[in-house]
């Protein structure tokens, strides 16, 4: 069974992100990256893990349509399986990023606190943008089940995918149960003195339970 597992890999230190890649690539299905890796190390890191996995950009991109283009220009050398941006610039902007022809995951919620303030009261018309603009996925948060709820009852033939696991205080079986398509999982993975036997576990629990 394929993984359901992001390996959310937030680390500066070059030769600590290649180890883990290369130990836990094939276990599952994508590598998640954000800003503090690529500021430390380079755009180069985006192809160097593509040789372990798929790897996901998560730039949270949000801006006007010609910025969009522009930045889908300097990264399309290292070919990214997919590129996260928020939904809240609009139909416009994101649809230019889906133009580029790379995979765009649409933030429509997310898992921290402060976002029940502004961003998730939105996630309705958040969500319609995303669909129209032909987005790949969009992100719903993996410790906020009621809202993730409501927002996979929605999602089309959008994936959902979840942060908030673990470190977040939400559950990877109960993220699941109610609608992720995958899980995101950072500090819960990369944290962990063996991090190859803790994706090996997650695996099996998810395989092993009756959804
Ligand atoms: P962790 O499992 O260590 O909490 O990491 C979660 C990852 O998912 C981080 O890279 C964070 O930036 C990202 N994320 C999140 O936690 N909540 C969201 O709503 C959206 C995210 O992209």
């Amino acid at each position: 069974m394929e993984s359901r597992i992001v390996a959310s890999l937030d680390l500066t230190d070059e030769k600590s992100l290649i180890k883990i890649a290369s130990l836990i690539g094939e276990n599952v299905f994508a590598i998640k990256i954000n800003w503090p890796t690529v500021l430390s190390l380079g755009k180069t890191i985006i192809g160097r893990l593509s040789k372990f996995s798929k790897v996901i950009c998560d730039f949270k991109l949000a801006d006007i349509p010609n910025t969009h283009r522009l930045i889908m220009e300097q990264i399309a050398d290292q070919n990214p399986w997919a590129v996260i941006a928020h939904a809240f610039v609009g139909k416009d902007s994101l649809s230019e990023l889906v133009s580029s022809g790379t995979r765009i995951i649409s933030v429509v919620s997310m898992s921290n606190e402060g976002s029940n303030r502004h961003l998730n009261p939105r996630w309705k018309e958040l969500m319609e943008d995303a669909l129209e603009s032909g987005v790949y996925g969009i992100v719903a948060p993996g410790n906020n089940y009621g809202l993730l709820r409501q927002i996979s009852s929605r999602k089309g033939n959008m994936k959902v995918f979840s942060p908030g696991i673990g470190a977040q205080g939400g559950s990877y079986i109960e993220s699941i149960e109610n609608g992720s398509d995958y899980v995101i999982i950072g500090r819960t993975i990369y944290s962990d003195e063996d991090p190859l036997s803790k994706v090996l576990k997650i695996n099996l629990d998810i395989e092993n339970h009756k959804f």
